[in-house]
Parts: C-alpha cells; structure tokens; sequence
C-alpha cells in the first residue's frame, strides 16, 4: 500500500495560499496509465448522435446547462470546445471543423466512479485517501465532479477565473478540488494561475444552480455580501506550471484560472472535487450537479 503523507510546511503553505502543487504525486507508469486512458476516450468519442453540447463557463454570461450537461453527472459525457464548431444557422446546424478526438473541451463527470482506470487512482487508491487525510480539511469526504479536461492544441479555451464552492456549493463551503497533470502544463499552453490568500478574502456570495424553469443561472447567497475585490486585476497572480503526475490541491475557495491554449501542445489533466460529508455539512439540492440513489456521492474515507 502506497500512501502519501503531507509534511508540515506542505500544510502550512496550503492555509496560506490556498492551493498545493505536489510533484510527482502519481508516478510515471500511473500516470501514463491515466494519460492513455483519457487519449482512449478522446479517440472513442462518437459525434453521431451527440447534441453538440458545448462547455462554456462564465460566471457574468452563457454557461452551459442544457440536459446532456444536467444529466451528466452518474455518466461519462463528452463536452465540445466551443470553437470546434462552426455557427448554426437556421438552415444549417452546426458541424465540428476539426478531428472528433479534438473537438473535446471536457469529459465527465463521473469517471471516478465508473471509469476503472480512474476509479483505481480515485476512489481505490491509498495515496488519494491518505493525502486528503493528512490535509486534514476534512472528516469523511465524498467524491465528485471528476472529469478530464483537454485544453486542446490552439483552440482550448479560456478557464475564467472562479471558485469551486460557487460551483458545487454546501453549507458551509467545504469543496477542494484534486488536480492531476497527466502532461506537462506550462503558461504556453495554459497552466492554472491562482491568487494566493484568495481563499481567506472570497466569500461565495453567489452560486451556479439548476434554473427553475430549466437550464442553469447564477443566484445570489442570502446574507453573504459580495467581494468588492477585482480578482482577476489584482496584483500577486501566480503560475501553477507543473510536470506530468502533479497533484494540485485547492481550496474551494481560493481564485484561479487558465488561460486558452495557442500552442500546438495538448494540456490533457484530470480533475475531481470533495466535499465534507460529515460535520452536518449540506450538500444544497439546487446545485446543477445532484446525486442520484443509484448513484450517490462516494465516500473516500
Ligand atoms: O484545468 C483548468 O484549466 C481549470 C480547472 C479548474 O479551474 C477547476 O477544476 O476548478
């Protein structure tokens, strides 16, 4: 059994930026494994059929919601790069202008669960287990959101910058995220940047949801004042540069982004959230992405 203990300074650094980049976290064959797993399903993708699902984020306009997006989270679903597609018009629908396998913005979100290779360096595995453990974040994570982002070469789009507790919001905020590099991220071809102490200013004053009438919207939280802070103008944004089996921790909390990807390098990473279970923490039903009874939120520890 391989297992991954944090070292003193690792948590220290983690309470103050926000975010924790581990070298090295996967080793090489484990994370081949990852990287020929997700290039597999990258080639297996099929677009007939497919609804042309887009993954668009922006936290101010369009974000995705349509019920290929809704549905996805006890499957593993293809997103496309918005960019992959040519426009609609009313007489023609949109076609991809590029290679199926490149078309991919995203892939999820329930690889972790349903995916062997995933769930073998997820749910199955100590180092996983014993890292957040030794984090100390949290009593009995649950596990979810895990999916593969491909970033793809000249195409791959812009990560606006945000938290992760507006996204997959409980009460109180309890979300890290768990970042792998399956290839090497560089501000090339567009490696996370984070606003380190961003965690201890945020407050998640609004939050993505299932929109009443269909879709998805951003509401306000009641009784949470919104920052005034410019996030993405601020002085002190740092790169997150990282080799291949880097595990990046980060808190729900903390501001970070990605920029598009103009180089002619893929920037393929897997990624997947926990949330606290325990502590009387609640997981709020108008978040997009709700468990199912087949299918609950797992339990890491
Ligand atoms: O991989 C990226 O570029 C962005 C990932 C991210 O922001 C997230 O998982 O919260």
């Amino acid at each position: 059994m391989t297992t991954h203990q944090l070292t003193e300074a690792q948590k220290k650094q983690w309470e103050e930026d926000g975010y924790l980049v581990i070298p090295s976290f996967f080793d090489k064959q484990e994370t081949k494994e990852m990287l020929d797993e997700a290039k597999r399903l990258c080639d297996e993708f099929d677009v007939d059929g497919h609804p042309m699902t887009t993954f668009k984020t922006a936290a101010d306009g369009e974000h995705v919601g349509d019920e290929y997006f809704l549905e996805s989270g006890d499957k593993i679903r293809y997103f496309l790069e918005p960019t992959s597609l040519s426009p609609a018009t009313p007489d023609t629908p949109s076609r991809l202008l590029v290679p199926p396998s490149q078309s991919i913005n995203k892939i999820g979100h329930a690889l972790a669960i349903l995916n062997p290779v995933f769930r073998k360096h997820t749910l199955e595995s100590d180092k996983i287990r014993s890292v957040a453990k030794s984090l100390g974040a949290q009593e009995s994570p649950r596990v979810l959101q895990s999916m593969i982002i491909c970033k793809q070469p000249r195409i791959g789009g812009v990560v606006p910058c945000h938290n992760d507790s507006t996204f997959l919001y409980t009460d109180p905020p309890s979300a890290i995220g768990a970042w792998v590099a399956l290839e090497e991220c560089t501000p090339e071809n567009g490696c996370l940047s984070f606003l380190p102490g961003s965690h201890k200013l945020s407050r998640t004053a609004t939050r993505f949801v299932r929109a009443p009438g269909g879709g998805t919207t951003f509401i306000d939280v009641p009784g949470v004042e919104p920052n005034e802070e410019k996030w993405d103008d601020m002085d002190g944004w740092r790169e997150a540069p990282c080799s291949p089996g880097t595990l990046v921790l980060i808190h729900g909390s903390v501001m970070h982004r990605s920029p598009p990807n103009p180089s002619d390098k893929t920037r393929i990473i897997y990624t997947f959230h926990m949330i606290e279970g325990g502590k009387g923490v609640k997981y709020d039903e108008k978040n997009w992405l709700q468990p199912t009874e087949a299918m609950p939120f797992p339990v890491l520890f």
